[in-house]
């Protein structure tokens, strides 16, 4: 071996890289800097498309009542954190094309550095989330209950709303089985109003105290840290199942309400009770509920499983996708207004046990605004993950009550934020900046970014003229009396019942609901291992309802228990409570047409621009991308699930050479050639599986008759592609073709 050729070639670089001049050839920078001002970018420019002037953005880089438009970086030049402009930014300052990095490499050391610490803390609850901004309108309904300004008639408040879920991680699915978040930031004249709530309208413990117990409960075993986003395992059933006072949530989340179809589905609610004042000084309680315009509807729980594999961002997608395509997603505001009285009870409910529920049918919700979501996040990180609530964000007109699980949250909001965050300025982070004047005198802290004026700031003070001042028209403490009492760690005697409510529940419910009710506790329990838990929670079925415990445990293989609680009264349904029933707008509902290409897209653009006219969105899926007959195929048979789609409308579809399927497509035992595309059939079988609408004109109707399901209820065999439409919208006005479920439970 030559010992000396390396060393040459040491010496070579060495000499190539220090001949003043030299760079590596074809690097950027490489020619002749020039110092003229402006310089010309090294790199041609990016198209920038519809780039809003920076002066035009408000405070939460939102448009007022208009899509957000602004996408693109500004800016021609890349510079360090400092403004240096940079002439290289791919390669690091080494000693040598093929030597070691100086660690004065100042512009590595500051991307890496910056890049090693883009992730903050994800949020110990609720994780998982997405974001959008929008509109909020007064409808002045609530004027004579409320003096807050934002409620009053005609009144506009730009809103920035998260959904999440809430036990799995930030990378978890989107469709498990869980609570969602629900929480509005009102950005109001008066202060920042946060409605921090959830889509179901109880909650698992009457005491903040014990959030962590049913957290820890909740989210995964800390030994292997699985399941991830999932109720069904051992600690969070043998939580609930000691703790009755869950057992409301708890039949919630069992219900259809713990897999929604979207966040666009999804009712909200403030959960707590809440005293309102007027101007007039007259005091009332409140509960808030956002109502969808598109009605509440959920997942089929296959569907959910299927789309937490195929598309585990399914509802971030719909939200973004939605607003996208100008359907915006859209709620009312409501109120459910009580009397203000001594012991803040209504029709015998304890307004302050968070585990209760005010039938709709007692204290109808009166709506008082309309919520429209028009405004897609700029920036992810900045938006969505830094976004912070707090039930403290109240504006005059607005406070809270005695609830202790509404007090103890009040603790819990700011301080949360003080590690997530990074510091107690987070509210000086655009998304969190209050859009009324702020004039505090909060100083110093990490991440400080404003330039306090002034000397003085502590009050009272001559040296800065005395400001700031306070005003009699500020928010309001509403003066409650409170009770002489003696200081005790208990609850009042009515927050002792945990099953009125429950029953109350699962009486209201359809008998489809019912069934899935019992599958998934049946599904849930049945995925832990301790027999003892199974056996307790069967218990408190049976202290529910006696159908609902005998279903359960026979699918469990466990005795029936006799209920170890009386039955005290019997409770009256509350309908309000069933998704199923009524009818809705089928507005930005997706309408997947399958095509076959072949046959030519005769009247396939009719029925686009019809399904546009209807208020929905339509997606051409054919066997392959591109553009035929000049319509843009938006899915292909590799790409389309039924799980994307609200219905299915067939146009046709090619009988496929069997050998050009991927074998997984080609069934065992399928005959040969097969006259549809097995993945056509995969398609509307699951669509009819999930009790879909389902329509078919021409070669469609041949497509559907050779899947056996032609005559079947909501699938429609029409003579044109107008007819199927027509005869699909009453269909998805009531959300699913729930005939084809026959029920089994009564
Ligand atoms: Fe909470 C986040 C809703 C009880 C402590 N909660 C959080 C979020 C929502 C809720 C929607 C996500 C906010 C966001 O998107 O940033 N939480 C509720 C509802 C409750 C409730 C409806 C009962 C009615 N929460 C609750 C209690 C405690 C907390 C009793 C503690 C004592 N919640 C928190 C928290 C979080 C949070 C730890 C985590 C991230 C954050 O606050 O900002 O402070």
């Amino acid at each position: 071996m030559d010992a000396s050729k390396p060393v040459k070639k040491i010496k070579d670089a060495v000499e190539k890289v220090t001949t003043p001049g030299d760079r590596i050839p074809g690097s950027p920078g490489s020619g002749t800097p020039t110092l003229d001002e402006p310089t010309t970018p090294i790199e041609p420019l990016p198209p920038k498309s519809e780039q809003d002037a920076p002066e035009t953005v408000t405070p939460t880089g939102a448009a007022t009542g208009a899509p957000k438009i602004s996408k693109s970086q500004q800016g021609a030049y890349l510079t360090t954190s400092q403004g240096a402009r940079l002439r290289d930014t791919d390669h690091s300052l080494k000693a040598g094309p093929r030597g070691p990095i100086l660690l004065q490499d100042h512009h590595f050391r500051e991307k890496i550095t910056h890049f090693d610490h883009e992730r903050i803390p994800e949020r110990v609850v609720h994780a998982r989330g997405a974001g959008a901004h929008g509109l909020f309108t007064a409808y002045g309904t609530a004027t004579d209950v409320t003096k807050a300004g934002f409620l009053a008639k005609g009144k506009q408040t730009q809103v920035f709303v998260r959904f999440s879920t809430v036990l799995g991680s930030r990378g978890s699915a989107d469709t498990v089985r869980d609570t969602r978040g629900f929480a509005t930031k009102f950005y109001t004249d008066e202060g920042t109003f946060d409605l921090v709530g959830n889509n179901i309208p109880v909650f698992f413990i009457q005491d903040a105290i014990k959030f962590p117990d049913i957290i820890h409960a909740g989210k995964w075993h800390p030994d292997r840290e699985i399941p991830q986003a999932q109720s069904a395992h051992d600690t969070f059933w043998d939580f609930v199942s000691l703790h009755t006072e869950a057992q409301h949530h708890t039949m919630w989340n069992m219900s259809d309400r713990g897999i929604p179809r979207s966040y666009r589905h999804m009712e909200g609610f403030g959960v707590h009770t809440f005293r309102l004042i007027n101007e007039a000084g007259a005091t009332v309680l409140a509960k808030f509920h956002w109502k969808p315009k598109l009605g509440v509807h959920s997942l089929d729980w296959e569907e959910a499983q299927i789309a937490g594999g195929v598309d585990p961002d399914f509802h971030r997608r719909d939200l973004y996708d939605s607003i996208e395509a100008g359907a915006f997603p859209e709620w009312e505001l409501g109120l459910q207004v009580f009397p203000d009285t001594e012991d803040e009870t209504f029709a015998g409910i304890d307004l302050l046990d968070p585990t209760k529920i005010v039938p709709e049918e007692l204290a109808p919700v009166q709506p008082v605004g309309r919520l429209v979501l028009n405004g897609v996040p700029t920036n992810f990180h900045a938006e969505v993950e830094q976004v912070a609530f707090h039930l403290g964000h109240l504006p005059p007109g607005i406070d809270v009550t005695n609830d202790p699980l509404l007090q103890g949250r009040l603790f819990s909001y700011v301080d949360t934020q003080l590690t997530r965050l990074g510091g107690p300025n987070f509210s000086q982070i655009p998304i969190n900046r209050p859009h009324a004047p702020v004039n505090d005198m909060l100083r110093d802290g990490l991440h400080q970014h404003a330039v306090h004026g002034g000397v003085a700031p502590y009050r009272p003070n001559s040296l800065d003229g005395g400001n700031p001042f306070t005003t009699d028209t500020g928010f309001v403490d509403i003066p409650v009396r409170v009770a002489e009492s003696t200081k005790v760690r208990e609850n009042p005697v009515s927050f002792d019942d945990h099953y009125s409510q429950v029953r109350l529940f699962w009486r209201s419910m359809s008998p489809v609901e019912k069934e899935h009710i019992v599958r998934a506790y049946t599904f849930e329990l049945a995925k832990c291992y301790e027999q003892a838990i199974k056996e307790r929670q069967v218990q408190c079925l049976a202290n529910i309802d006696p159908v609902l415990c005998e279903q359960v445990a026979t699918g469990l293989g466990l005795p029936v228990p006799a209920p170890t609680v009386p039955f005290d009264a019997e409770v009256e349904p509350s309908p309000a409570l069933s998704q199923i029933g009524g009818e809705w707008p089928a507005d930005g509902r997706l309408i997947g047409i399958v095509v076959d290409p072949a046959a030519g897209l005769d009247g396939v653009d009719e029925v686009r621009t019809a399904v546009f006219a209807a208020g929905m969105v339509p997606l051409v899926i054919a066997p392959h991308g591109g553009v035929v007959d000049g319509v843009t195929v938006q899915r292909t048979f590799a790409t389309a699930r039924s799980i994307e789609f609200d219905a299915i409308l067939l146009a046709g579809a090619p009988a496929p050479a069997t050998d050009a399927l991927p074998a997984r497509d080609a069934k065992a035992g399928a005959p040969s050639s097969p006259a549809v595309d097995p993945r056509v059939t995969l398609l509307i079988e699951e669509a009819w599986r999930h009790a879909k609408a389902i329509g078919a004109w021409g070669a469609g109707v041949t497509v559907l008759e050779q899947t056996g399901l032609a005559g079947t209820p909501g699938v429609i065999a029409a003579d044109s592609a107008a007819t199927a439409l027509t005869e699909l919208q009453p269909l998805l006005a009531k959300h699913r073709v729930w005939q084809r479920f026959p029920a089994t439970v009564a």
